[in-house]
């Protein structure tokens, strides 16, 4: 016995990772259902050995849905969300539309898994921005040895965290640059992305600030804790998959890089791989298809009072969307939120 699961937005980057995710962590599910806007109409998507057609999202029933994983964006996410919930589904939403409501609980199951509970409000968790979700698996069993005071980050996010057209731009840029007459304008970035890094990501906000930056601050509040002061610096680069992070911390307490290491070797969700000779440390190309968040270059920063610098790197599309939400579910199962399966 399993759980009927629908999944929104079943044709995209994050949507294919999340049938791949399900299928590899044999999720325990009766029927699988692929929902797509109608321009993806008839597309096919696969789902363990099974090639599955999509369905119409706007005509579709969700009638005896137990699960429904949105990823087709904040617009589809606010129409659509509440309607599905209404239904008697879950829904777990990886888009912003309903973050930062109070009465939706915004979810990384290494940091948060009691906040599930609060589905019951509105019938909706929220998954986080994509670098949240591994800075806060980071940063967690730090704040709980020596308490967080500040956080500076910087972050190297792939094109993927910006959708499929995105890659295809850095890919047929990247082509461009050698082929004489087959040069590609940019067009889903503000910029060239080929051989190039881009400080902005998201729309701007008053204050000079990008809204992905702000979604890092505010998203680390809501998870972690209201009192962390973070600020952010994110940055595109033309990198596929895998977004990285240098991270600055300052502590109440004082804490050693040894013990930071030894804290993060026993941390769920932290793989710590950090040599201090040449390679001794993650790259994006490396974290791809992984699940864990990956702490390299733990080292103790003498220009603050208890502080510590560290290199973050996780699959975006991983551990940033498509697998948080699946430990979404996982952990409203084991929580006893979904009671029909085995
Ligand atoms: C990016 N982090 O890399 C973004 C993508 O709020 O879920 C995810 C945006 C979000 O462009």
């Amino acid at each position: 016995m399993g759980y009927r699961v629908a999944i929104v937005g079943a044709t995209g980057n994050v949507g294919r990772e999340m049938l791949n995710i399900l299928d590899e962590r044999e999720f325990p599910v009766d029927e699988l259902i692929p929902l797509a806007s109608r321009r993806s109409q008839g597309m096919e998507v696969s789902f363990g050995d099974k090639t599955l057609k999509c369905k119409d999202l706007a005509t579709f029933d969700f009638t005896g849905v137990d699960i429904c994983l949105m990823s087709a964006g904040g617009t589809v996410s606010k129409e659509w969300s509440p309607k599905i919930a209404a239904k008697g589904a879950i829904v777990i939403d990886n888009s912003s539309a309903f973050r930062y409501d109070s009465d939706v609980p915004l979810v990384v199951p290494e940091v948060n898994a009691e906040a599930v509970a609060g589905y019951s409000k509105k019938g909706i968790i929220a998954n986080p921005n994509c670098s949240t979700a591994q800075l806060v698996v980071a940063l967690k069993p730090l704040h709980d040895a020596a308490g967080i005071k500040r956080v500076v980050v910087s972050t190297y996010q792939s094109v993927s965290g910006a959708g499929k057209d995105a890659m295809d731009e850095l890919w047929d840029q990247t082509k461009g640059k050698y082929v004489p007459g087959q040069e590609v304008e940019p067009s889903k970035f503000t910029k060239q992305i080929a051989f190039n890094v881009i400080p902005h990501i998201d729309v701007f906000m008053e204050d000079g600030f990008t809204k992905e930056e702000w979604k890092m601050m505010a998203e680390t509040k809501k998870i972690l804790d209201p009192k962390i002061k973070l600020t952010a610096t994110a940055v595109r680069v033309p990198v596929f998959v895998g977004h990285s992070e240098a991270v600055n911390i300052e502590f109440e307490r004082p804490i050693s890089a040894d013990e930071a290491r030894d804290i993060l070797r026993e941390a769920p969700g932290v793989l710590v791989v950090d040599k201090r000779e040449p390679g001794g440390y993650v790259t994006p190309v490396e974290c791809v298809g992984d699940y864990a968040t990956f702490v390299s270059r733990i080292r103790e920063d003498a220009t603050v009072e208890n502080g510590l610098a560290l290199w973050v790197v996780s699959d975006n599309l991983r551990k940033g969307a498509a697998l948080n939400a699946v430990q979404i579910a996982e952990s409203l199962i084991n929580r006893g939120h979904l009671k029909k399966a085995a």
